[in-house]
């Protein structure tokens, strides 16, 4: 007997690998954890019967010859498969995208890859074999695929993610089908939650970052808490956001990222717990940890992250070129053709005193204001940013102020600007070479 099965807590991907295996394995059964989230459930109760699938409790252990495992690599993470843990002569494979390297089931055959969603993974196996899919099977692989990529936007997203996305539309996935679990309605309870975290964000700036945390006290059983955390992560406005939540018997740890430099999955590695880089959580027994605690290692292992992460100091252009306040708009505009450049800082000794920029000479109306001193037209109000504040922080404050040039200002001193051309660089990495 052939049997496929994922991890507990089950999500739209690992239940749509499921399926996607028992699709290209037809002698294969889907064994799906009796504990799945939420949406997942909603889905089954009405869907259940369309699919190859069953209960561990339903599973004849001494008749499986071959396992197949989706969404995870670790044991401890399947339902009720301790019996197979022992046994030498079964086959595993094993297919998978969490690439912290904690697994300890061993595969014979093995496909993991850094790819936004598992089944993915599986649909380009489908590809490969011009196979075509009836239009539910390519509704619920659509799904998962759209849950763990956050609708192809999450950065773990790949272009064989969009590929597959591609194939599963070309096979009559319905979006509409797909939006309705993909968005699960909002109960009080959720509502609840969410004004509850909104009152007591704790944000904090860590090499650069807004970091948010929220320590909730549970009072009664919330679903869908993950998603809750997702959504609060951008009104937040946080690079990223970590949600301890409190029960009587456990600490539930979620982590949400915005940004590559910040990887979820690898802090919550430090709990027991996984995911990817944008998105993991972990939970911890009551007792045996505080959530003062947590915070606190969380807070450390993110000051670690920082050599890794690039600072405004690697992207900024120096030295800067200055002009004084008396020197004409004419001087001016002849300064940025001949440099190239669309800003000039305006100083006095060591003292910023404006900046001139393109814009600028646009609005001279008359001729001899051209003759004029730059002081008459400069910006005086000057917004700066330090060398070790991050690229996304320049982005930000340049978006939220509409400018484009930021002094980096180290000890009272400047020490270079960054511009949108910096910034722009930074983000599409079109330095030559
Ligand atoms: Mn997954």
């Amino acid at each position: 007997m052939l049997i496929a099965t994922t991890h507990k807590n089950t999500d739209f991907d690992a239940l749509a690998s499921v399926i996607a295996v028992t699709i290209l394995y037809p002698e294969c059964t889907g064994v799906i954890p009796k504990m799945t989230n939420k949406n997942v459930g909603q889905f089954l109760s009405t869907h259940k019967n369309a699919f190859n699938l069953i209960l561990p409790n339903e599973v004849k252990f001494d008749e499986v010859s071959k396992l197949i495992v989706v969404d995870t690599d670790q044991w401890h993470r399947l339902d009720r498969m301790e019996k197979l843990r022992q046994r030498e002569d079964l086959t595993i494979y094993l297919w998978d995208h969490h690439m912290a390297g904690r697994g300890d089931i061993k595969a014979d055959r093995l496909c993991k890859e850094r790819i936004g969603a598992t089944v993915s993974l599986l649909v380009r196996e489908m590809r490969k074999r011009k196979m075509s899919l009836n239009a539910l099977d390519s509704t619920v692989l659509l799904i998962g695929l759209y849950e763990d990529t956050g609708h192809l936007t999450y950065p773990s997203t790949t272009s064989e993610d969009a590929r597959a996305a591609a194939y599963l539309l070309d096979n009559e996935a319905d979006l509409n089908v797909a939006g309705f679990f993909l968005n699960p309605p909002y109960e009080e309870t959720q509502k609840d939650i969410l004004f509850e975290m909104m009152k007591k964000t704790e944000k904090t700036t860590i090499n650069g970052q807004a970091i948010g945390f929220n320590i909730i006290h549970l009072t009664q059983k919330v679903t869908n808490l993950a998603t809750i955390v997702s959504m609060y992560r951008k009104i937040a406005n946080v690079a990223a956001l970590f949600a301890i939540f409190i029960d009587d018997k456990r600490l539930t740890i979620i982590g949400r990222s915005g940004i590559e430099q910040i990887n979820i999955g690898q802090i919550m590695a430090m709990f027991g717990g996984g995911g990817h880089a944008g998105a993991g959580s972990a939970t911890v027994k009551n007792g045996k940890t505080t959530a003062a605690d947590i915070k606190e290692k969380i807070t450390c292992a993110l000051a670690q992250q920082k050599s890794e992460s690039p600072v405004v100091a690697d992207i900024m252009s120096f030295p800067v070129f200055t002009i004084s306040p008396e020197t004409t708009m004419r001087q001016a505009q002849n300064l940025m053709i001949e440099k190239n450049i669309r800003g000039i800082m305006v100083t006095c000794g060591d003292a910023i005193e404006g900046i001139i920029v393109g814009w600028d000479l646009k609005k001279l109306k008359k001729k001899n204001q051209w003759e004029s001193p730059v002081k008459a037209f400069m910006s005086r109000d000057i917004i700066t940013i330090s060398p070790t504040d991050s690229p996304t922080t320049a982005a930000r404050i340049m978006i939220e102020n509409d400018v484009g040039h930021l002094p980096v200002i180290q000890d009272k001193v400047m020490i270079g600007i960054v511009t949108r051309t910096d910034v722009l660089t930074y983000y599409y990495d079109l330095l030559p070479g």
